[in-house]
Order: C-alpha cells, then structure tokens, then sequence
C-alpha cells in the first residue's frame, strides 16, 4: 500500500515535469519567456482592463517574463503598441478602439492576437428603476418622448447623456443625437469612477439617469439595468443618409450590439518573447469572468493587482493550458 502511493506520487510528479518537457522543450522555469526585457503592458481607465492587464502580467511572470506596467490614453495606446513602446493591448473594444486600431493596422507594426470569447456591447444604457419614470424604454423613442425627465439645472431643458471620459472616443454621439433628433447633450465625465458616482448618486435620489455603460462590466451582475434600443447600426448608416428614420443624415443607428473584443502586439513580440506571445494568441476570456475581474475592483474595492492575483487563483484550469498546453 504504502509503495503503491509511493509510485502513484512520483507518476504524479512526473505527469507535471514531463508534460512540460514533452510540450514546452523545456519545464516552465525562466528562459521560457525569451528576451529578459521588460514586456511593457498599457493599463487604461476602466476596471476590467487593468485587472486583465494584471491577470496577463501575472500569468507572463510564471513563464519566467519581466513584465512592466505603464498607463496611456487608451486611444494613443495603438501607436504606441505599433513603435514597440508597449507591447501589448488586452483590451480592444471594437465600439471604442476599431478605428485607431485598424489604422494602426494599415501603418504596420502591431498585429491582431485573436478575439477573447466575450462578445461587448459600448452604447447608452440606463439601471432598472429608471423604467418607471419613462414608460416604453428601452426603445429609444421613449427616450426621446422623455428628454426633460432627464436634464438637470445646468442643460437648458435638455436631457443630460452622462458620458465617459474624453480619450473613449465617443464624438459619433453627437451626430447620432442630430440624426435622431434627440433633445440631448452629453456631459463627459473623468473616467470610469466617476460613472459610476453619477449612477449610485441617481439611484439614492431616484432621479432618472441615461449614461454610457458597457457588457462585460459588474453591472451585468448588480443592476437589472438595460441599453437602449437605438435602431440597429448596419454600414448603410454610416455611410448612406437615405438610410433609416432621418433620410437627411447619416448615424442614424446605434453602437453595434455584437462588437469584437481583441488582444493586439507589437510585430516584434512573436520574436522576442515567443512563449508570452503564444500564451497571449491563447488568451481567451469571457463574458462572465471579465465582469467578475471588475467586480473584484468596482463591488468588492480590491487593488486591481491583488484582484488578478485572486482571479488567477481560483481559475486555474482556465489559464494553465493558456501557459503550458501542446501548440
Ligand atoms: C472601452 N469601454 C469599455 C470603456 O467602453
């Protein structure tokens, strides 16, 4: 009995150590990585993409990585990912990012990773209690009926669009709000906090809010909140204004409700740290385990790298083959 246990461990142990050497060439241990340069990752302003940023840091370090973190614009971030002063981007919203992405994309110099599982909706969104103030929602032409239940003492009447910071790159709303002949304006806040200080603080008075939210985010879990209906976004309405409701303008439509969400490298990184960039192809989230990263920061108030090291630990069989499988 006592031998049988004895052998039954070290089949174990050599399972682990020879499937490393069988896959890798090599047991996971330092030289794994490649270059002993730093690979330079870029952290925004939104929970999930710093946690993830941090879960992908964490994971390069097993396999023997120095890793650097750095935080940009999250526009100005795909130029820089394209000269090799970061190395990678973990997060690219196609609602947000396609456009500085595919153009750095036509420059050369960074290069497409793959899709994450999660499909991602960027678009004007409302939490729950706010139904009962403007029956018909989400259809966007209850919003429209109901412009003035959402201005506030300083919008002359309008409603108020509460809007993320600046560097998201949401100047199509304003051509949207025109085609649509909403009675709007938006308002741009600091950044994702602040989103969500303008939302507990409508909910505690229960005064009617609209702002800009995304899936996956922690409120997919904490509000029975919902996006508005705007009519579906096809390439028509970008391009043709005789397309849809308003037939004089263009952007007469919504975000797309299934946008991509990539991860992007510098071209050198498949050379320089070969095994990182493997892993990062494999990479894959989704939906739920990205709310459950923002959740860590934005419900629980952890630091974002204590909670990718908590995501890291209870999600082993998710990324070990991210790491360590057979090519
Ligand atoms: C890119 N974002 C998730 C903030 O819309």
């Amino acid at each position: 009995m006592k031998f049988m246990q004895l052998n039954r461990r070290n089949a174990a142990a050599c399972a682990l150590v020879c499937a490393a050497f069988a896959f890798g060439g090599a047991p996971a241990h330092a030289q794994d990585c490649g270059s002993k340069d730093s690979i330079v990752i870029p952290t925004h302003n939104w929970s999930s993409q710093i946690v993830m940023s941090h879960v992908i840091g964490q994971l390069f370090e097993k396999i023997g990585c120095n890793v650097e973190y750095t935080s940009t614009d999250s526009q100005a971030v795909y130029e820089a990912v394209r000269i090799g002063d970061a190395t990678i981007e973990v997060e690219v919203w196609e609602g947000a990012f396609a456009a500085s992405f595919n153009k750095a994309l036509d420059k050369g110099g960074i290069i497409d990773a793959g899709n994450h599982a999660a499909v991602t909706r960027e678009e004007w969104w409302y939490p729950a209690f706010v139904e009962e103030h403007c029956p018909g929602l989400p259809d966007w032409k209850a919003l429209k009926a109901c412009a003035a239940k959402f201005s506030r003492p300083d919008s002359g009447g309008k409603g108020v669009f509460v809007d993320g910071p600046v560097d998201w790159a949401h100047d199509h709303f304003v051509p949207m709000i025109d085609a649509l002949e909403l009675n709007f304006v938006m308002k741009n806040v600091g950044g994702a906090a602040a989103l969500w200080a303008e939302l507990e603080a409508a909910a505690k008075k229960n005064e009617p809010i609209v702002l800009f939210n995304w899936t996956p985010n922690f409120t997919d879990a904490l509000y029975g909140g919902k996006f508005i209906e705007f009519p579906a976004r096809t390439d028509a309405c970008i391009k043709d204004a005789s397309w849809g409701v308003n037939p004089k303008a263009v952007r007469d439509c919504g975000n797309p409700a299934d946008g991509y969400l990539k991860k992007a490298a510098w071209h050198g990184m498949p050379v320089k740290w070969p095994a990182a960039y493997k892993a990062l192809t494999r990479v894959s989230f989704t939906t739920n385990q990205i709310g459950t990263m923002a959740v860590y920061v934005d419900v629980d108030e952890m630091e974002h790298d204590e909670a990718a090291a908590r995501w890291i630990s209870e999600n082993e069989e998710v990324w070990k083959p991210w790491l360590y499988a057979a090519q």
